[in-house]
Parts: structure tokens; C-alpha cells; sequence
């Protein structure tokens, strides 16, 4: 099987001629993939913009035929714009709830869009049938739906390394719903933690109103799976650098070279996200109060990064003047509390400077999940160094047994320094033993394992393609047509025929579904009943024109098809329990603004589709829980429907009036019901021989068929009016 891995960068450095690979952890994860299964290659920036085409024609040959990597080129214009701008200033502040960092220009956009139309133009034309394409991270948040919508049958993944923020945050990006979109086109998206997957899942329903579940998400004809994988190291380098020789010298010369003084060190990209400030405070609070200079040192380690973002030169100013002050304030005749490295230092004198540590200071505002926390500890192999971790980096929750602070609070984390330097070497290295055993074992090439056979086994996810699922049903709708056969019909009305409005009396019949009820009207061997929870001046007034049934209040009035008059099927029934449902019910009503009731024949309604979405979740769950203490009897039954909740006399259903309606007819060859909530499953649930069910969109249902959604079932119901 062939993975085309699709990433902002490709893992290769040119100068000049050379071109050189480089071992990023995305290498090494795709590396641990068994190479008799799996082949791999990559799509993505070459790094360096190249002027000239014959240049980059020569590049492109060598990558390809060398590497196996398919470069993207792109202009100074393009990556000023595209990556600078909308990807580092318009999305990544917002991914870490930085919304104040947020900067965007509608240029940025267009180019965004028209980068990420390259990348997934690329991928369309290398992909053949039966690859996984894999895409990373928010520089190509679109590529997924773009590939998707070009090419339905590739299967496509795409994984955030980001954390991903609340809806409140999320949205202050312009382009917010366009990324969600964007997102779901593919068929498997990966998150670092839970609590991201979680608040991607409360944001596509915010943003697009589908319905939440903790493992996928469906939307009209597509399923996206949802999972959680935890990013891990390149494990097998760091051991084989841990045996070598030259990493015991390194250890040795560094060691002196720090005068075998304590050490604290941080090492990180230079980028607002990672604390360095908050940081460099606690640095102060530490040695102003807590402890001397003379024989401890903080080694910070910065990568220089995004340097053509204004907020990270300015930050890069900040981080040099705090320290050269801090320095100024502290040194002594004996020592320079800081040393402040910006810049990159080789991969051994890493693993070295890491071994070396008494204290790993890992203190991010936040992070999606910072490997540098896992590669302290996975270099913890003899010195029993202690690693102080934010309990904001993604890290935090597989390595519980840190010494996690709030970052924010420079005292606290100053005071969890002093511990952690005073703690026993016993506690160090129980606490490190269980830590690095999971670090080594959950390593990167066990994340790219998990997410790619998900990839490739997630097809079970999906909602059966209506297509292939209806076939059977497809065949009695045509015989119904061809043969003239008599169908009894039962459809729904709002969710089934017709898409759900935010408001119940908007639900008019649109010019489509109009146009739809004149086809299927003049279709006389076919009985069609309108089943709905309305009330029968609704149901009158939008489909009393045509020649069908109605039945009203989820079946407690029927009005026969042609017939002028309405007739009860509640006969006898007492509804006397309305008022004190009713009391209840306005209490709730006054408690969540934007809510209201309805009061039916058979029935109570409260609708909260117009309130707050969490609040309103939450308050019809605490209404449904208090009714059921109330209603435990006979008489009555609380329904969940969407957006209400709805008391009603048990007695009448939809099922039972279709029961009712089926047992007086004369005779019908093929009978039909469909509809799209809870209501109407007690349709589905009946056991009439002959009687078919469909239920229109996603969630667990009795009926037999599934379609996506009132556009596929009309699509459907048409073969009886070809
Ligand atoms: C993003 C997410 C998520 C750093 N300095 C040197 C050096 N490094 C290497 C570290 C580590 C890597 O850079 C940094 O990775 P992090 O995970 O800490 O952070 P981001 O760059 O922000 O990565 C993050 C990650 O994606 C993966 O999904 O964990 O949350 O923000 O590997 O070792 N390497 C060398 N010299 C240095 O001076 N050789």
C-alpha cells in the first residue's frame, strides 16, 4: 500500500546544488511503518524559494527520483502570504487560544486558498487508486475536502498537531467555518488529545449543526472518523545515540564545560506559545528569593523560528533584553545564571545536554504536545533528572507523573523548581522509570501505526452508501412504478421531506419539495400519508393541497386522504396531566432565555432549538431527568426529539396510527414509512409484513434503510414518478 504524505515542508534541506534528507520526527514515524505493507511518499515545500524554472525542473527530477519526494514550489510572494501570513498569523494563534496574536489580510486568505488547491492538485495527480493520503497539520487545513471533492473514492486523513481550541476562540478566525469544512472532507482526522477531538466535535456542530459523536462525525453523504494519537519520538535514535561513544564524550565535555554545576534547561522553538517570558519571570522570582547563582545554571535553548512574523522578531528582542538584564542582575564573579542559546544545536550535544540536567523546564502557555518533554525523559537513562512540565502541553497527561505547573504562575513554578532540585534521587527515579517506559514504547513510529491502520480499516465507519445499501428497496419502488402496483406510503414531514429550519414556521415547503409533492401526487397508485408531530393547521396550510393523508400530533388526529373532515384517533383518552406538565415546563421556559412551548391536542412541546446550544442540551437533559421522576405511569411518555422535549399521552404514536391507518385499507402491495427522529421509531418498529422503513440521517435507528438526509430520500422517492 502507497502513502502519499502531505506536509507544509518535505524532509530535505537544499543548498545551493546539495540536497540533503533531514530526520525530522515525521520521517522516523513513517519510517516505522513495515516496509512490506507499506511504501511511502512525500509532498511539500522544498524550503528554499527557487527563481528559475529550469532550476526547479533539475530539483524536481532529483527529489522525485532520489527521495521519493514531490515538491510544491512556492514564491517569496506565496510563502509571505500563505504561510506568514494566514497560516502563522490568522491560524496558529487562535489554535492556542492566542486570539490576541491574531493578524489577517484578505490576500492571505486567497493565497491560502490557492496554495492549498496546488498541494491538493499535486496529490491528484500522483495518487492512484488504493493509496492513503495523509495530510498534516493547519498550513493545510483545506487540501482534505479538495482532494475529496475531486476524487470521492481516495482515502484521505489528515491529523492537527496543534491542540484545538474551544468554539469561542476557534471562530475569532475569519475563515473558520472554510477550515471546519475543509477538515471534514477527510475520512479519518487525528488529534493529539481527547479534549482537542472533543472541541473540534462541540465546533462543527456550532458551526455546521451536526449532530456530535465522540467517534465521527457525519455530514450529508460523508463520514469523518475521529481519533486520538498522541505523538511519540523517534525512540530507536535516541537509544542508539544514548549507546554511542561519542555521546559519552559529549556528556563529559559538557559537564566540565558547565563546571559540574546544577542545570536547568529549556530548549524550544522561539515562539510565544512556549512560556518563554512567563519563564524568564519565574528565573527571577527563583533567584531573587529562593536560591544563589553560584552553583546552578539555566541553559535556554532556542530555535529561531517564523522569523519573518513581526510577533516573533519582537518576541525575539523581548527574550535577549530579559535575559541580558537578568544576567546583569545575577551574575557573579563565579557564574552567569542564563546561558541563552538562539540557535539550533546538533542532534548529539542535545541528547547530552538533556542526559546531563538536573531539571528538564518544559513550560509552554500551551502545546499541541511538545516532544521535547518525551525526549528529556527518554534521555533520563542514568541521571535521574526531573522534568517540570506545563499542565497545558498535550505531554501533560501521559506524563502524570512530572512535576506539572501552571505556567502562568511564576511563583508557584519558581517554588516547584526548589522542590524538584531538593527532591530525592529514590523519588526521581521511581517517578522517571514508569515515564520513560511509555515513552519508549508509545514512540512515533507507534503513533504513524495506529493513525494509518485506521486509515485504512475506517471504511467500516461509514454510513452505508446509499446507492449500494437501497438497491432492494430501489427495486420494489420501481416494480411499484413499472407494475402499477398499489403502495401505502408514510413519510415525515420536517427532517424527511423537509431540511430542518432553526425555526419550526419556517418550514415551509420549499420550491423543490413543492415541485416534489406534484409529482408524487399524480402518481394514483400510490397512497401517500404525511405523518408529523405538527398541529393539523400546519400540516393544512403547507401540504393540505395535495392529495394525501395527513396525520397530525404524532398521530392523535388523522385526516383521510381526500376526505374533508379530520378524525380523532385519541378517542377516549383523558388529558387532564397537560396542566401540571405544563406548570414544570414554564418554569424551564422562563430559566433559558430564547426558549418556548407548544401546546398540542396530545401533547406538550418544549423547543429549545433557538437557545443557547450547550445550555439549552443541558437544561432539556435536567427537564427530561425531573419529568421522568414525575410521569413514571402509563398515561404519558417524555420523548427527546431534536431540539424538544416532548410529553405526550402513550397511547398515541405514529406507529399507531399507522397501524390503524394499514388495517383499514383493502389492500396494498408494498407499504413505506420514513422519518428522521425518535418519534418516528415507533413506525420502524412495527411488524406489519410488508411494511418497509427508512430513516433519514445519522444516529441508531430500527429501520431498515438509511439515507443521508430529505434531498436523498426525495431523490429516492422519485423512482415511483419518473
Ligand atoms: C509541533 C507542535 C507537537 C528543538 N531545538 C533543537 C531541536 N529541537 C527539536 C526538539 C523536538 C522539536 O524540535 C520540537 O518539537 P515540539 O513538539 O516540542 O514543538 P513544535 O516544534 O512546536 O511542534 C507540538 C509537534 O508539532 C509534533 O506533533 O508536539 O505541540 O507545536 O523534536 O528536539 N533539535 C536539535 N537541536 C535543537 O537545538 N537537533
Amino acid at each position: 500500500m502507497n502513502i502519499i504524505n502531505v506536509s507544509n515542508r518535505l524532509p530535505i534541506t537544499i543548498k545551493g546544488e546539495d540536497i540533503t534528507p533531514s530526520s525530522g520526527g515525521l520521517v522516523a514515524a513513517l519510517e516505522g511503518l513495515p516496509k512490506d505493507q507499506y511504501s511511502t511518499k512525500w509532498i511539500g515545500w522544498p524550503g528554499s524559494t527557487i527563481s528559475d524554472t529550469a532550476h526547479e525542473r533539475d530539483i524536481e527530477k532529483k527529489l522525485v527520483d532520489e527521495l521519493g519526494c514531490i515538491p510544491v514550489f512556492l514564491s517569496e510572494a506565496e510563502i509571505a502570504a500563505y504561510y506568514e501570513g494566514f497560516s502563522n498569523s490568522t491560524i496558529w494563534p487562535v489554535l492556542h487560544y492566542l486570539a490576541d496574536y491574531l493578524r489577517y489580510e484578505p490576500s492571505w486568505w486567497e493565497n491560502y486558498l490557492s496554495v492549498n488547491q496546488r498541494f491538493a492538485d499535486t496529490v491528484l495527480k500522483h495518487a492512484k487508486e488504493g493509496d492513503l493520503v495523509w495530510v498534516h497539520d493547519y498550513q493545510l487545513m483545506l487540501v482534505p475536502s479538495l482532494i475529496k471533492s475531486a476524487a470521492p473514492e481516495l482515502r484521505v486523513g489528515f491529523f492537527l498537531h496543534t491542540p484545538f481550541p474551544v468554539y469561542e476562540v476557534f471562530r475569532c478566525n475569519p475563515k473558520s467555518k472554510h477550515l471546519i469544512v475543509g477538515m471534514l472532507g477527510a475520512d479519518q482526522i487525528g488529534f493529539h488529545t481527547v479534549n482537542y477531538l472533543r472541541q473540534f466535535a462541540n465546533v462543527t456542530q456550532r458551526t455546521l449543526g451536526l449532530e456530535p459523536e465522540l467517534t465521527r462525525i457525519r455530514n450529508e453523504e460523508h463520514t469523518s472518523a475521529l481519533g486520538v494519537y498522541p505523538i511519540g519520538i523517534n525512540a530507536p535514535k535516541f537509544e542508539a545515540t544514548l549507546d554511542s561513544s561519542e555521546f559519552k564524550n559529549r556528556v563529559q565535555e559538557l559537564r566540565a564545560v558547565h563546571d559540574n554545576k546544577r542545570i536547568i534547561l529549556s530548549v524550544e522553538r522561539m515562539d510565544y506559545t512556549k512560556g518563554i517570558l512567563h519563564r524568564l519571570d519565574a528565573v527571577d522570582y527563583f533567584l531573587s528569593r529562593l536560591q544563589s547563582t553560584d552553583d546552578l545554571r539555566f541553559v535556554f535553548v532556542s530555535v529561531p523560528s517564523r522569523e519573518g512574523v513581526e510577533e516573533y522578531r519582537v518576541l525575539t528582542e523581548e527574550v535577549e533584553a530579559r535575559v541580558g538584564r537578568l544576567n546583569g542582575k545575577y551574575s557573579t564573579l563565579r557564574n552567569n545564571p542564563i546561558h541563552f542559546i538562539h540557535g539550533s544545536v546538533d542532534f548529539t550535544d542535545l541528547c547530552a545536554m538533556y542526559a546531563i540536567a538536573d531539571i528538564g523546564l518544559v513550560t509552554p502557555l500551551i502545546d499541541g504536545m511538545n516532544l521535547v518533554a518525551k525526549e528529556f525523559i527518554a534521555c533520563q537513562r542514568e541521571n535521574e533528572g526531573m522534568l517540570v512540565l506545563s499542565e497545558f502541553a498535550g505531554a501533560a497527561e501521559e506524563l502524570w507523573q512530572a512535576l506539572l505547573v501552571n505556567p502562568y504562575d511564576s511563583a508557584s513554578l519558581a517554588e516547584t523548581l526548589k522542590s524538584a532540585l531538593a527532591m530525592t534521587q529514590q523519588e526521581r527515579s521511581a517517578r522517571n522509570r514508569e515515564m520513560r517506559e511509555r515513552v519508549m514504547k508509545y514512540d512515533a513510529r507507534h503513533w504513524a501505526r495506529s493513525f494509518v491502520e485506521d486509515l485504512q480499516s475506517g471504511s467500516q465507519f461509514a454510513v452505508a452508501s446509499p446507492q449500494n445499501a437501497l438497491g432492494e428497496i430501489r427495486e420494489r419502488l420501481l416494480e411499484v412504478y413499472s407494475q402499477k402496483k398499489h403502495a401505502a406510503i408514510f413519510l415525515d414531514y420536517d427532517g424527511t421531506l423537509r431540511e430542518i429550519e432553526r425555526e419550526p414556521k419556517l418550514a415551509s415547503p420549499t420550491p423543490e419539495l413543492t415541485a416534489f409533492f406534484k409529482r408524487l401526487s399524480r402518481q394514483e397508485q400510490c397512497e401517500v400519508t404525511v405523518v408529523s408531530g405538527r398541529s393539523m393547521e400546519d400540516l393544512e396550510q403547507w401540504v393540505g393541497g395535495y392529495p394525501f393523508g395527513l396525520v397530525a400530533e404524532h398521530g392523535a388526529r388523522w385526516r383521510p386522504a381526500k376526505a374533508g373532515q379530520w378524525e380523532d384517533l385519541d378517542e377516549g383518552l383523558e388529558y387532564a396531566w397537560k396542566q401540571d406538565i405544563l406548570r414544570i415546563l414554564r418554569l424551564y421556559q422562563e430559566a433559558t432565555p430564547g426558549t418556548f412551548i407548544e401546546e398540542k391536542r396530545s401533547s406538550v412541546v418544549w423547543h429549545f432549538r433557538t437557545a443557547n446550544e450547550d445550555f439549552g442540551e443541558w437544561k432539556a437533559y435536567r427537564l427530561a431527568e425531573e419529568l421522568a421522576a414525575l410521569t413514571a405511569n402509563d398515561l404519558i411518555r417524555v420523548r427527546r426529539g431534536k431540539k424538544i422535549v416532548e410529553v405526550c399521552a402513550a397511547q398515541v404514536s405514529k406507529g399507531a396510527a399507522v397501524a390503524k391507518i394499514l388495517a383499514g385499507m383493502k389492500s396494498y402491495d408494498f407499504a413505506l414509512c420514513a422519518g428522521d427522529d425518535q418519534t418516528d421509531e415507533t413506525m420502524f418498529q412495527l411488524s406489519i409484513p410488508k411494511l418497509w422503513s427508512i430513516k433519514v440521517g445519522s444516529g441508531s435507528s430500527s429501520a431498515k434503510f438509511r439515507v443521508a438526509n430529505p434531498a436523498a430520500l426525495r431523490q429516492l422517492l422519485d423512482l415511483l414518478a419518473q
